[in-house]
């Protein structure tokens, strides 16, 4: 078995394999070890990853990057509209209330959601990674940002079910990060624990984490994060100040034209980079609208008062971070910077007055996500062994539990997993109940999420209570944030007591000695109560007394407010093979044209060399003519036919001219052999 990380970026992925005892990143087709992350849909094939970035030009309307952005989000949400606005596609809300996104592919409309476009992008990074390591994969660890919400979590399980791939778990980018730091070092003082920030600036975001670390293993302290801070955005203010300075100078607006303002994103992005090495850089674009060519100065001082609002924003997650972890910065051994967007210096001269120390670029910024991922992905396969490390990671949101009688748990404000809370973990919930009832799964508080999320996450329908026979019986709720930092609802018993419900609900509590960072609520008036235990170690239904009561399981019915229903998976994964097959087709097709095409010109130069003294002058006149028409076909009515059309056109041909070859052939194996007779 394989084991394979992917880090999906706004802009690049990047896939990291074990290989050679160790972890390598994969090359793609033009050798380079980022992919971009584009799909586009041309006029009769899809193009991935970096041919897709090749041919979004041509296409811009049907031309998706940044799904990562998109996947998981509702249509109404007010932060999509700015990141709709910098994407020229066309857009609608879902019945689910996604985003559905609609562009012209083969003669027709077709309709996507962001799940299936990331679906497409997984199945490209699956099968460059099984051209590589020549077998199958399906086992994979993937990198999510820590602000992903429960419902964004399920869509990547989803996009990569369609493409068939199988995440043994999804982890949070910088977690991945920390893995691929703390795993290889060996040096740590052995008294006491050293802390270390890491921070990523990719092209759209900015995450924050502090990570403790001891011999053999790893403790994420706090994740933060500004959703909305990356690479992109400092390529947007030049692109705003650019395209109010050619309205003046030129009379353009770029903001008419998608293709116009596609040019002018990509020249400000290069700019930057340019920027990042020089203390000044220029801009030219050729008739970029209008037919009016372009040109344009900055200065690296005027462009980073631009920014300036943006890099101080840079400072908000990571002061957060160490007071989320509890922390001063002189208690911080080291500022780890990561992600491409960070190569902006004046974000690093920002750090090191914050940090009052130079961040260390240790780590290769590009790929130590996709390395961690692979990393976590041996821990996680039986078949490879991987010296023994533990890493512990928290979820950045509290989730809680609404009941149709309130908050759950009301002495902690309807926490079920506060923020902070270890991933996995496992609690047990009491109530008592005489009917069936509903559970709903919210996010606790609302200032620790992205802006405008959806607060709401999930409906669970409870029952009937077969045996309760009308009156309050104790109901026990096993409750579940698994590996990926996805919340449901594992089982539900009815318990049905045979002694006195008094004595019971004193040993309701079960124990909490287990691990320090267990709590116990009572709440509902002392009815409801949960028991809060570290995961894997669970210790609920344990309790000697259980065993003499009556155990019923409870039916659960779980309704996930958005996202994909079970029948709709399965029609994704449908369509996604129809559109690989028609890929397939298109590029086969290509071959065979190619193969014909070549074989017109190969055999009309052997024709007059190789070939010559082994036609008669007949022979030679009748192939030259067919290959003559050949080659008009293939220039007029040829130019787009099946592949079938082509294949038949060069067997064709081969009947003509085998006949030569092998006599050719035949001539050439007897010269061969009286060479070989003369050697003795
Ligand atoms: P995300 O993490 O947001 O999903 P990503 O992982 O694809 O995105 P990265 O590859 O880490 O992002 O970074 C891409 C960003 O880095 C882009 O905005 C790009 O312009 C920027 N970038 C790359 N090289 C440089 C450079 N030399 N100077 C400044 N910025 C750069
Ligand atoms: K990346
Ligand atoms: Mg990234």
């Amino acid at each position: 078995m394989s084991v394979v990380g992917f880090d999906i970026g706004n802009e690049n992925c990047v896939i990291a394999v074990a290989k050679h005892r160790g972890i390598d990143v994969l090359l793609n087709d033009e050798s380079k070890r980022e992919t971009p992350a584009v799909v586009c849909f041309g006029e009769k094939q899809r193009f991935l990853g970096s041919s897709g970035a090749a041919s979004a030009m041509m296409h811009p309307k049907s031309t998706i990057s940044q799904v990562k952005r998109l996947i998981g989000r509702r249509f109404q949400d007010p932060d999509m509209e700015r990141d709709l606005k910098m994407l020229p596609l066309e857009t609608s809300e879902g019945p689910d209330g996604g985003i559905l996104i609609h562009l012209k592919y083969l003669e027709g409309t077709h309709t996507f959601t962001p799940v299936q476009i990331m679906s497409m992008l997984f199945a490209h990074l699956k099968t460059m990674t099984e051209k590589d390591l020549e077998t199958s994969i399906s086992d994979c660890v993937i990198g999510i940002p820590s602000y992903f919400t429960d419902l964004q979590r399920r869509a990547y399980l989803d996009a990569a079910k369609i493409a068939g791939l199988k995440p043994l778990r999804l982890i949070h980018d910088c977690t991945a990060t920390a893995l691929s730091y703390g795993i290889y070092k060996t040096n740590f003082q052995s008294s006491g624990s050293t802390n270390v920030v890491f921070i990523d600036i990719g092209h759209c975001d900015t995450q924050v984490c502090v990570a403790t670390f001891e011999l053999g293993q790893m403790k994420i302290l706090s994740h933060t994060f500004d959703r909305s801070l990356g690479g992109r955005d400092f390529d947007e203010v030049l692109f705003t100040h650019f395209a109010e300075k050619f309205k003046e100078q030129y009379s353009i607006d770029v903001y008419s034209n998608a293709k116009a303002c596609i040019r002018l994103r990509a020249a400000c992005e290069k700019m930057k980079k340019v920027l990042s090495a020089n203390l000044e850089a220029p801009l030219t674009i050729e008739c970029l609208m209008d037919e009016k060519d372009v040109k344009g100065f900055i200065t690296r001082e005027e462009f980073e008062k631009l920014a300036s609002g943006l890099l101080e924003r840079i400072s908000i997650p990571c002061t957060k971070a160490l007071y989320d972890a509890g922390l001063t910065a002189d208690k911080i051994s080291s500022v780890e910077l990561v992600g491409s967007g960070s190569r902006i210096p004046a974000i690093s001269t920002l750090l090191s007055s914050l940090f009052a120390r130079e961040p260390s670029r240790k780590l290769n910024a590009s790929e130590c996500v996709a390395r961690g991922c692979a990393l976590q992905c041996a821990m996680l396969s039986p078949t490879y062994r991987v010296r023994d490390y533990e890493v512990q990671d928290i979820i950045p949101f509290s989730y809680g539990l609404l009941s149709d009688e309130g908050p759950i748990c009301a002495g902690s404000d309807g926490v079920i997993f506060p923020k902070g809370q270890f991933i996995p973990s496992t609690t047990v919930l009491q109530l008592r109940r005489t009917n069936l009832f509903h559970l709903e799964a919210v996010y606790a508080n609302s200032d620790e999420l992205p802006p405008g999320t959806f607060p709401k996450i999930s409906c669970f329908t409870i029952g009937p209570l077969l045996g309760s026979h009308g009156s309050k019986t104790r109901v026990k709720v096993r409750l579940h944030l698994n590996l990926h930092g996805i919340f449901s609802i594992e089982s539900a018993t009815l318990i049905k007591d045979h002694a006195d419900d008094s004595e019971f609900d004193a040993m309701d509590i079960d124990p909490v000695s287990e691990t320090s960072d267990n709590t116990n609520f009572v709440a509902n008036g002392a009815e409801d109560s949960t028991n809060k235990h570290d995961s894997p170690r669970s210790s609920a239904d344990n309790s000697r007394k259980d065993k003499a009561n009556r155990r019923i399981p409870i039916q659960v019915n779980e309704n996930i407010y958005g996202g994909m229903k079970t029948a709709e998976i399965s029609e994704a994964h449908k369509k996604e093979l129809q559109l690989a097959q028609q890929d397939r087709t298109v590029e086969l097709t290509k071959e065979k044209k190619n193969t014909l095409e070549s074989y017109v010109y190969d055999t009309r130069s052997k024709l007059f060399n190789t070939y010559r003294s082994f036609a008669s002058d007949q022979e030679r006149d009748g192939i030259s003519r067919s290959l003559q028409e050949t080659e008009d076909w293939l220039y007029e009515d040829g130019d787009d036919e099946t592949e079938h059309a082509y294949s038949s056109k060069l067997e064709d041909l081969k009947k003509l001219v085998d006949p030569i070859e092998n006599r050719y052939k035949d001539e050439e194996e007897r010269a061969q052999a009286i060479s070989n007779l003369s050697k003795f």
